[in-house]
């Protein structure tokens, strides 16, 4: 069976079953599947068709599943963007994907975003769901009574997916899933977590990642579960939903931190999260202590696995509970390959540190417009160089050992380059230097700091003040969650013979700090 049609089954074969739950709401199968063909038919009478990007930044709802299933139906490629985005993050995936169309909610930031970038050369449709201005078109206005039927099934390499992520380098880069990508890596991993029809996943993560998008949507899909979709995260909705019903919970390590918080507050808590079945955990690393303060109130022991956009999931620890250990990411998901090795090419000894390196069906078929930088992040025989460090325990899990580069930063789960910061902060009349850092962080795991040389004529600030300072001058143009949140002033950069900046340096033994 072709990966759509697979992706599909449960769409066509089990209209009546449940499959969102949302704001009380719940929508079936088919009420999904006749939603999409509806719009499927209205975009293609606008003109978009097969391999166009269509950027979606609505907030998570069955909406925003609609317009994926209907852009599945036609092979016109989603591109999932934050909504957090400003005018830097959000002007560059424009452009950079050459959208023919841009989807937002009525009166959202990203409408005021895209208002304030003017006109773009690609961009020929703004739909909207809610009440559409100008020559805005209002998303339940076209999705009238045609029915999209027989256009050309996509083929299983074809793009579904365009996830904007962001690397060592500028500005992000596109990362193309093909429709035989998300099937199989999605499907080897829920079913590795015995998902089933009887599942209820909370699902209260954002649905332009690969967690939340990839795993929760594709994985009720694929295995006719159904979701509780949650507008945000808030501990309280969750511990309610599992109360109501639901068995799979995922987050992000900061996400289990505020779950443990709220049971610390109210033991109650415990005992309704006792009744999930699973809840995994994974985009960062979640330490040994926080499994632990899970399991003591919940009896539950997390399930931590290791992914990355390009690659979907490839490390996961075993279903079995007993076998979950904590401090490590476990096993490759059945169907990859997973190796560590060290810099000279050999696989490492149990205890040495070398580089998780990927093969197999779940990759990304490359970064959109990038080939030259594609080629550079497989080795010689095809295998995806992740930039994540890692040991071996002598049994065979994998423990991450944190990132290759300083330049890469993870904070709240989201990944986060750097460098985008500082280019957007060079432009500042009263810093000489500025590098940014991710500064360890209990609840975020990294928190966004600056390390800053102001000019000689800047005036005279405190390190409060020039958090102050930075964050309004990136406001509406970076996401808050980039902004820095501390400042160390420096009188220098500390920098190699090179002169290359050693960042390693600045957290450590800062020179000259004022
Ligand atoms: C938000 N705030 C922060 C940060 N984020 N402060 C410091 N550091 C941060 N990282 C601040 C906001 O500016 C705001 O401050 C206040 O916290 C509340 O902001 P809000 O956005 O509402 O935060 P939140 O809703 O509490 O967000 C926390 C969160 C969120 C729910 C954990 O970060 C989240 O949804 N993370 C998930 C990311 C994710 O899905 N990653 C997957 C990519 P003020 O009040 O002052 O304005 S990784 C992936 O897909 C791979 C394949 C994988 O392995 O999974
Ligand atoms: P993204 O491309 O946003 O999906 O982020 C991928 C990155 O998240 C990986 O390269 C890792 O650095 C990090 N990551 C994902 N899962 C884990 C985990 N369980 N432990 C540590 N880091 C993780």
């Amino acid at each position: 069976m072709s990966a759509i049609a697979t992706l599909f089954h449960h769409l066509t074969h089990s209209p009546h079953a449940p499959a969102l739950r949302y704001q009380g709401q719940t929508w079936t199968f088919g009420d999904l599947l006749d939603r999409a063909r509806a719009y499927a038919a209205g975009i293609s009478a606008l003109g978009v068709g097969q391999g166009d990007r269509v950027v979606c930044l609505l907030p998570a709802c069955p909406e925003l599943v609609v317009t994926l299933l209907g852009h599945y139906l036609l092979g016109v490629i989603h591109v999932p963007v934050n909504d957090r985005y400003g005018t830097v993050e959000l002007g560059h995936i424009l452009r950079d994907s050459g959208a023919v169309a841009v989807l937002t909610e009525a009166g959202s930031g990203p409408q005021a975003v895209i208002d304030a970038l003017g006109p773009l050369p690609s961009l020929r449709h703004r739909l909207v769901l809610g009440e559409a201005r100008g020559d805005e078109v209002d998303l339940d206005g076209l999705i009238g009574d045609a029915r999209a039927e027989g256009p050309p099934a996509p083929a299983d390499e074809d793009p579904a997916l365009i996830i904007y992520t962001s690397g060592t380098t500028g500005p992000s880069k596109g990362v193309i899933l093909s429709f035989r990508a998300v099937v199989a890596g999605i499907d080897a991993l829920t079913r590795l977590w015995r998902w089933t029809p009887q599942d209820r996943l909370v699902l209260a993560l954002p649905l332009f990642h690969v967690h939340g998008l990839c795993i929760g949507v594709h994985g009720v899909l694929l295995r006719g579960c159904h979701a509780e979709l949650l507008p945000r995260f808030d501990a309280a909705e969750v511990i309610d939903a599992v109360g109501g019903g639901g068995t799979i919970f995922m987050g992000v390590p900061t996400m289990y931190r505020r779950l443990v918080a709220a049971m610390d507050a109210e033991p109650e808590a415990g005992a309704i999260l006792a009744r999930g079945r699973l809840f995994t955990s994974g985009s960062a690393a979640l330490s040994a202590s926080l499994f632990e303060a899970f399991q003591r109130h919940t009896g539950h022991r997390i399930l931590e696995r290791y992914g990355m956009s390009e690659t979907l999931l490839t490390v996961s620890n075993p279903y079995p509970p007993e076998d979950r250990r904590p401090g490590t990411i476990g096993f490759p998901v059945p169907g990859c390959a997973v190796e560590v090795r060290g810099a000279d090419g050999r696989r490492v000894e149990p205890g040495e540190v070398g580089e998780i390196l990927i093969r197999g069906p779940f990759l990304m078929s490359g970064y959109w417009g990038l080939p030259g930088k594609t080629a550079e992040s497989f080795d010689a025989e095809g295998w995806f160089r992740t930039g994540d460090m890692a040991t071996m325990d002598p049994d065979g899990y994998v423990v991450h050992r944190g990132r290759a580069s300083v330049d890469l930063l993870k904070s709240g789960g989201y990944r986060i380059s750097a460098r985008e910061i500082e280019e957007a902060l060079a432009d500042d009349p009263e810093i000489e230097e500025v590098a940014v850092l991710g500064a360890p962080d209990p609840d975020w795991g990294q928190r966004i700091t600056a390390a800053v040389v102001p000019t000689r004529s800047a005036p005279q600030r405190s390190a409060e003040a020039w958090v102050a300072r930075l964050q309004a001058r990136l406001e509406g143009r970076l996401a808050a969650y980039k902004r820095p949140r501390a400042v160390l002033l420096l009188e220098e950069l500390p920098r190699n013979a090179l002169g290359k900046v050693q960042k390693h340096r600045i957290l450590t033994s800062p020179p000259g700090a004022g």
